[in-house]
């Protein structure tokens, strides 16, 4: 029989904010990838194991990859899950696959994890091109065809880190992504907010290059040594296509934009919303959006074509309440966008949710800037807000190698959350801001609750209350373990299937 390649999810914790019916989205990168292995080297047999959409815990994986006896396992994880990419790892060598490891986290910390002996070839970047030079040259044996593939790093000797890989010139030459190749009906099987849910990029980077980032690192360009923010779309056509693909074949209610900034490019949004409202398909839509892109793409109508088509939550990277710390940090979209983006949202879309994010644990910042922050969220009229750490991702500024940590056990910390530890690294500023969320109720803040009781759009109200009662709970059983002298993070959340 031809030889596998699996790309496997392994079981995983939840982030606690996210209801347990949409925390898992379809992995779209394995899709993607896999759909290039599949078309280049039609005698390789591909395959995703998605364990976390299955609710398949560790012993049937064990099982499960035994069985299967792949000749090589891809994995790609966050840093919160480290534990898990190098758990299963070890399962995959144990079984005789040779290991590739990608994506985000692994990408920044080749010299690192090569070491720990469990993984053989890390790729950086964008995958698709060079998972299939890999393979091949993985296939042919020997270190001088590996050192010709640009874009990885492996141990011959000492760490070896060949090339830069230049990106995709065009997104449209991807092939369509081996959505058959997942559990599709699984996703977003009982959720109610975000029904039969796909995952679906527009673009790839960004042409922002904000400080804590590593998304615009992830698909960056280089110019020589250096690395440069570059924005990539595919055409509205080739999205349409897709999105019918999924909606007609797939029965997908619900669409996940994974993009970096789903409103980077002025264009190919509005458009596309254009060509599905012209094809009749209306389909919910949520994305990570820039408030000063936002603002633009009022003027031009270009963002109630979107919200027609369907887009009804908004993510919003605010981060900070003064342009000061947002220039320190290189972020370029200020407070006075995202207050004409909230005044725009809530006077002409009111069906649209609005979550912002914020960041805190910049040097010199105390209880005094969160307090500020917190003021901000109550006049901006946003639906939900997430105070998160400035974490020192690898592949960001704040990273040092020093934090590497072979266990992955100290990257459960990198999970966007306050530590909630008495001691902790941003104590002081979380004990504020939990006595700012707890005693903090200027008039707006009380109006906002009192906006969320009179009729409006059930969708955005049902969300709303949802995200509070999960937040609250968060919260409470933080100060109760305290109180009784536990101290407790507020961490992940492990499925009672994470085991089994
Ligand atoms: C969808 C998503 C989620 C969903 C679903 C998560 C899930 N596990 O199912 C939700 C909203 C629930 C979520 C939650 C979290 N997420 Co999240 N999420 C994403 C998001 C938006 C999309 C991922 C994606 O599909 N990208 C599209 C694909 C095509 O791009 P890609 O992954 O980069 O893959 C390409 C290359 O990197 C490479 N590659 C990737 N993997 C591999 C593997 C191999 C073998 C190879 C060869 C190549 C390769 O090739 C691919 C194609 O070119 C990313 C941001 C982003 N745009 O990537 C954040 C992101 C991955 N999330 C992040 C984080 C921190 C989290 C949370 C911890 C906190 C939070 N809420 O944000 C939780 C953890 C949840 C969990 N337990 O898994 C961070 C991770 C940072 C890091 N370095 O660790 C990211 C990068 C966002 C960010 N702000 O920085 N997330
Ligand atoms: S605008 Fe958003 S996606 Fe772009 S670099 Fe900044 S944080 Fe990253």
């Amino acid at each position: 029989m031809n030889e596998l390649f699996l790309f496997v999810r392994p079981p995983r914790p939840l982030w606690p904010f996210n209801s347990p019916a949409s925390a898992f989205w379809p992995p779209l990168a394995f899709a993607s990838l896999a759909a290039m292995l599949r078309e280049q080297l039609p005698d390789l047999r591909v395959e995703i194991l998605d364990a976390p959409a299955l609710e398949m815990g560790w012993r049937t994986l064990a099982a499960e990859i035994a069985q299967r006896r792949p000749a090589f396992v891809g994995l790609g994880e966050e840093a919160v899950s480290c534990v898990e990419g190098l758990r299963l790892a070890r399962l995959a060598r144990d079984c005789g696959a040779r290991v590739i490891a990608g994506g985000c986290f692994f990408g920044h910390v080749a010299p690192q994890v090569l070491a720990t002996g469990l993984i053989d070839v890390v790729v950086h970047g964008e995958g698709e091109l060079t998972l299939v030079e890999l393979v091949q040259a993985l296939r042919e044996g020997s270190t001088a065809a590996l050192a010709e593939v640009n874009g990885i790093s492996f141990l011959s000797g000492d760490v070896v880190t060949t090339a830069p890989r230049q990106l995709v010139p065009d997104l449209d030459t991807l092939p369509l992504p081996a959505y058959d190749l997942l559990p599709v009906e699984r996703y977003g099987a009982r959720s109610v907010n975000h029904p039969r849910l796909a995952a679906v990029e527009l673009s790839r980077g960004c042409f922002g290059s904000c400080d804590f980032c590593v998304l615009w690192r992830q698909m960056g360009r280089f110019a020589g040594d250096r690395l440069v923010p570059q924005l990539r779309v595919k055409s509205p056509e080739r999205l349409l296509e897709e999105i019918r693909l999924l909606v007609q074949r797939y029965d997908r209610r619900y669409l996940g934009w994974v993009d970096p900034c789903f409103n980077a490019d002025p264009r190919v949004p509005g458009q596309l919303a254009e060509l599905l409202l012209r094809d009749g398909i209306h389909i919910g839509q949520s994305a990570w959006v820039r408030t000063d892109a936002m603002v633009r793409d009022a003027h031009s109508g270009a963002l109630a074509h979107c919200v027609h088509s369907g887009l009804n939550e908004v993510y919003l990277g605010i981060e900070r309440p003064d342009g000061e710390s947002l220039s320190s940090l290189h972020k370029t979209s200020g407070v006075a966008d995202a207050r004409e983006a909230l005044r725009i949202l809530r006077g002409q879309f009111p069906q649209v949710l609005a979550i912002g994010s914020f960041i805190y644990g910049l040097p010199g910042d105390s209880p005094r800037t969160i307090r500020a922050i917190h003021r901000l969220v109550s006049e901006l009229e946003l639906d939900q807000f997430f105070f998160i750490p400035l974490t020192p991702l690898p592949g960001t500024t704040e990273w040092r190698t020093e934090l590497w940590d072979s266990t992955g056990e100290r990257f459960r910390e990198f999970n966007f959350l306050p530590s909630g530890r008495p001691h902790g690294r941003h104590a002081e500023l979380e004990r504020a801001l939990l006595w700012s969320l707890l005693t903090n109720w200027p008039w707006a803040r009380v109006r906002n609750y009192v906006r969320r009781l009179l009729p409006g759009d059930e969708r955005r109200r049902r969300v709303q209350w949802r995200l509070a009662a999960r937040g609250a709970r968060v919260h409470l059983r933080r100060i109760l373990r305290n109180a009784l002298g536990g101290g407790e993070e507020i961490g992940m959340v492990f499925p009672r299937w994470y085991e089994s």
